[in-house]
């Protein structure tokens, strides 16, 4: 059975292999904020090609919207050529039509965070984004905070944040965009638009296509790019997520080759 071990010997093992974490994170090559599906194919694609690569994700869970196709039901839709990814991440899927395949929202989903995981990536959970920092106006990291502490009203959580040193950040948080809107509340950048109405033929190439460096050290991929760039929503299909995700770690892997910046 069980072999013997101590109550404060499990708490030492949490403990210090967090902190750990933390001293190895406190500086690293890509930080990515959003665990959801263009966060992960963006921290895959990186960490797959060497680089040190965190996840800041809000939630206790990664994944994003990308366990729940839409409405509450488990059914993921990906229109040709998204396949071609669940097949590079051995998700099974089936042919709905000549252009649309399905797959199982949980089965894709935690294949996804796995072949993340597999890669090397590092997750900070339940951490909110809450600021960037900015020198000689290049995005040079972020500053978090505990979920819990962020969510709490501010009078009874005076808990300054800690930040985070990277080379590059990617802004993966879906509809919110929130490090690119911070960006815009420090009149770093002008006035986002904001996504616009659906149009599902339209907006999937155009979220690939724009994926792209918004501001020095700053890269958009997902849902993110729409609001960012004012592109049309695409409803419960995820396609364009897992493809401006590869694309965007492609970006990011560019940059730090190009500028000598890599590990
Ligand atoms: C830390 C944060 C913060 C924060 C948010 O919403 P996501 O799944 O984003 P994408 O772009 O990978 O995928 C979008 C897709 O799920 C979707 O919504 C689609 C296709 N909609 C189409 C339509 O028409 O509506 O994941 C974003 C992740 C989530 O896990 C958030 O919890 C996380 O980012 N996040 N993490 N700090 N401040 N804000």
């Amino acid at each position: 059975m069980f072999k013997s071990t101590t109550e404060s010997e499990i708490t030492n093992a949490i403990v210090g292999n967090f902190a750990e974490d933390m001293k190895q994170f406190a500086s690293t090559d890509v930080i990515i904020v959003g665990g959801g599906p263009s966060g992960l194919m963006a921290a895959r694609e990186l960490s797959n090609n060497g680089v040190k690569t965190l996840i800041i994700e809000r939630n206790n869970y990664l994944g994003g919207g990308f366990w729940i196709g839409g409405y509450l039901m488990n059914t993921i839709t990906i229109r040709n050529p998204g396949q071609e990814i669940l097949e590079e991440l051995n998700i099974p899927y089936e042919q709905f039509n000549e252009n649309l395949y399905t797959t199982c929202g949980p089965h894709a989903c935690s294949k996804l965070i796995a072949a993340a995981c597999d890669a090397g990536v590092k997750f900070l959970n339940m951490t909110s984004f809450d600021d960037v920092i900015l020198k000689d106006n290049r995005v040079k990291g972020v500053v978090v905070n505990w979920t819990p502490v962020s969510s709490l009203p501010r009078q009874i959580t005076c808990v300054d944040p800690i930040a985070l040193e990277s080379r590059l950040v990617i802004d993966a948080t879906g509809h919110d965009a929130v490090v690119v809107k911070k960006l815009e509340e420090r009149r770093v950048i002008g006035k986002l638009p904001g996504h616009g109405s659906m149009w599902v033929e339209k907006s999937e190439d155009l979220i690939v296509e724009k994926t792209k460096m918004i501001h020095h050290g700053l890269i958009v991929v997902g849902m993110a790019v729409s609001t960012t760039y004012g592109l049309p929503r695409m409803g419960p299909t995820f396609g364009a997520m897992l493809f401006s995700g590869k694309c965007g770690g492609n970006l990011a892997l560019e940059q730090l080759r190009q500028t000598e910046l890599t590990i």
